[in-house]
Formats: C-alpha cells, sequence, structure tokens
C-alpha cells in the first residue's frame, strides 16, 4: 500500500541515504508526502529553442555594431568555463557576492520572512546555498524554484538541494528569462508564504538601458506585496581592476568568450573558425560598462543555416558578445525606480565591490 507513494518520492530524486540518522528522517518524511519533491512545472521546449536562436542571431549579426546575445555563451562547455571564471584570481565578482551571502543571507531571509526562493539564471545553483539554509531555517516546508535556460544545471543542483534539505520542494522551470519570465507563475502558489526573487551574480549587467527595467517589470508583476527581490550588482571602481577580471592571464575568459563562435557551428549548422577572432573586452568608463567582443582577424564570411546565412566580416571587425554594466548606489536606485521597484538595502563589501540589493515592488 505504501509502495506508490515511496516510489513517487523516489523519483523526485531523493538520493539513498546510508543507514544513518539522516536516511530515517528522510524516508518519515516520504511515507507522508504524496507529491514528488523535484519537478518540472515549465517549459521544456526545445524546438522553439532553436528557432529564436537562429533568429537572434541573425537578427545581431546583421545589424551594425554586430553583436550575439550572451545567453548562447551557456552550453555545456560555456557553463564550466564560466565555473572556471569563477574560481580566476582576476574575478572578484563571484567571492565578494559569495561572502556577502554567507554574511547577510540570515538577515535578508528573516527581514523579508521568506519560505519560498525563486531564483532567476539559476544555472549550477552555486549560490544558492546560504539562501536555502537561512530559509529552511525559519520553516519546515521551504521551496525552491529555479529558472533557467537549461534543464540539466537544474536537475543536477536539485539534487545536491534535496539531500541536504530533506523536506525540500524544488519546481524547476526551463526558459529564457529575457522573454519568458511569465513561466514563472506556474512555479509560484499561494500557499508558499513569501518569496525571495533572486538575481545574483551580476546577470543584470548583461541587460541594457532598456531590457533591465522590462524584465525588473515582470518581475515585479509576480510579487505580492510581502515578496522581496534581491539583485547582485557589480559597482563602479578602479577600471583597472574591472579590466583585469575581463582579461585574465590564463586567457579562460577568451575561451568563454570564443566558445559562442563553436555554439553557433553546432546549434546553427555553422561555419565559424574560433581560431580566426581574437578576444577583446574593454571598460568604456563613460557608460560604466564592459564591452566583450571577437574581432576578426580576417576578412572572412560566417556563414550559418548550413550557408544559407552568409556574413562578411571585415579585417579587424568587431562582434559584441556582452555587455556587462557596473553600478552606484544612485545609478541601481534609478534603474530599479524603472523597473518598478523601490530599493530597501545596499548592502556592499567594504572595499565597495560588489553589493547586495533587496527590493520591493513599488506600490
Ligand atoms: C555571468 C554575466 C555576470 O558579465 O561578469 C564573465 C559573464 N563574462 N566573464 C559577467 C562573464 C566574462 C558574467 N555574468
Amino acid at each position: 500500500m505504501n509502495t506508490p507513494k515511496r516510489a513517487d518520492a523516489r523519483q523526485g530524486g531523493v538520493p539513498e541515504g546510508g543507514g544513518t540518522a539522516r536516511a530515517y528522517t528522510l524516508h518519515a518524511v516520504q511515507a507522508v508526502q504524496t507529491e514528488p519533491r523535484f519537478e518540472f512545472v515549465g517549459g521544456s521546449a526545445t524546438g522553439d529553442r532553436r528557432a529564436r536562436m537562429a533568429r537572434e542571431v541573425i537578427a545581431g549579426l546583421s545589424r551594425r555594431p554586430r553583436s550575439i546575445p550572451p545567453k548562447y555563451f551557456y552550453d555545456e562547455r560555456g557553463s564550466r568555463l564560466f565555473d572556471a571564471i569563477c574560481d580566476l584570481p582576476e574575478y572578484y565578482l563571484t567571492r565578494a557576492e559569495q561572502a556577502l551571502l554567507q554574511a547577510h543571507a540570515g538577515g535578508i531571509v528573516q527581514r523579508s520572512g521568506a519560505r519560498c526562493l525563486v531564483e532567476i539564471g539559476s544555472g549550477m545553483a552555486r549560490k544558492t546555498g546560504s539562501l536555502l539554509r537561512a530559509i529552511s531555517a525559519r520553516t519546515l516546508s521551504p521551496v525552491y524554484v529555479p529558472f533557467d535556460i537549461a534543464p540539466e544545471p537544474i536537475r543536477e543542483s536539485a539534487r545536491g538541494l534535496l539531500a541536504a534539505h530533506p523536506t525540500l520542494r524544488v519546481r524547476g522551470i526551463v526558459g529564457d528569462f529575457a522573454h519568458e519570465c511569465v513561466r514563472l507563475s506556474r512555479g509560484l502558489s499561494e500557499s508558499d508564504g513569501p518569496t525571495l526573487f533572486a538575481f545574483l551574480g551580476s546577470t543584470i549587467g548583461n541587460l541594457d538601458e532598456a531590457e533591465a527595467p522590462s524584465l525588473l517589470r515582470t518581475i515585479a508583476s509576480l510579487m505580492k506585496r510581502r515578496d522581496r527581490f534581491l539583485v547582485g550588482i557589480d559597482l563602479v571602481k578602479d577600471p583597472r581592476i574591472i579590466a583585469r577580471a575581463y582579461n585574465d592571464d590564463q586567457g579562460v575568459t577568451a575561451a568563454f568568450n570564443k566558445n559562442v563562435l563553436s555554439v553557433l557551428a553546432r546549434e546553427l549548422d555553422g561555419h565559424l573558425d574560433e581560431n580566426a577572432f581574437d578576444h577583446l573586452a574593454l571598460y568604456d568608463e563613460a557608460r560604466e560598462r564592459v564591452e566583450m567582443h571577437l574581432v576578426s582577424l580576417r576578412q572572412q564570411p560566417l556563414t550559418l543555416c548550413s550557408g544559407d546565412v552568409r556574413i562578411e566580416l571585415a579585417e579587424g571587425e568587431r562582434v559584441m558578445t556582452e555587455i556587462s554594466r557596473k553600478f552606484t548606489e544612485e545609478s541601481a536606485r534609478h534603474m530599479l525606480s524603472e523597473g518598478g521597484m523601490t530599493m530597501l538595502e545596499w548592502l556592499s563589501t567594504p572595499e565597495q565591490l560588489f553589493a547586495l540589493c533587496v527590493a520591493e515592488r513599488t506600490a
């Protein structure tokens, strides 16, 4: 009679315990739990993903200045390279944010009363641990809603989190946060209690002056009065420190940048040669943003869709692959207010490297 429920719980991805006290707790919980602890509740589509990719890439490459959307960096190799970037001595962002989360996750969660964590662009959920621990300490039924462009990292990171938190429920959502954040509503439930929407890692810096407020407005529209928005923001600082973070000595960032060419070659039947491009990352002080480019080393055609699309690049011509905006407290407050949010807390590192910012939806 118990068997179906147990089988359900197993599907939820709970690893086999080894006779420890924790394993007994897990079995007790599984016995009363009728839903699986892990499920995808929205989006899995792959078919229309490729069509959108072709549309966006061709549009970006045809426009001047030429560009490729940064979300296409993150195939399996690209995600591994980004992980390696996070450990580079030059790339201070991840460590600075991690330190802030360790110091402030408890307070942020306590002040927000959060029982549910929604994470936009969750990736491998590297940054989720301290927030989830703080939430788990406050409630017996914590919920985690990771939203990411690919299902694999969601499934994989959920495995570890479910093992660490015996009563956690995870509702994964696959989608492109630039267009599909409304999908998040499928992961939200009135009964979860106050929710913390997290957008970490300075990913918001990838969005320009129009895109960022538009995404924030979508998130704000999903937020209830008591919900909170937590965003990780890289700060304006000595330009040399910023430039070095995107021009590391080992060339990991260069490899990450060039990898997008392999992604396009594979996904869009393209002909693009990584060796025919240079990595270029510049900090524009006036615009307070890093611009990352691929520079064509010779005159060459870029072909996509098995030759149906052909773009002629001149020698020295640049293709912009990413912007990484840097903020001050004032410019962050301004961006939030344009996005229908009001800043409540601003927590920065002592050296003013990075900040965590908590906001609520503007009434
Ligand atoms: C993941 C978008 C925050 O902009 O710093 C790292 C990506 N690009 N090195 C950033 C990135 C080059 C990163 N974000």
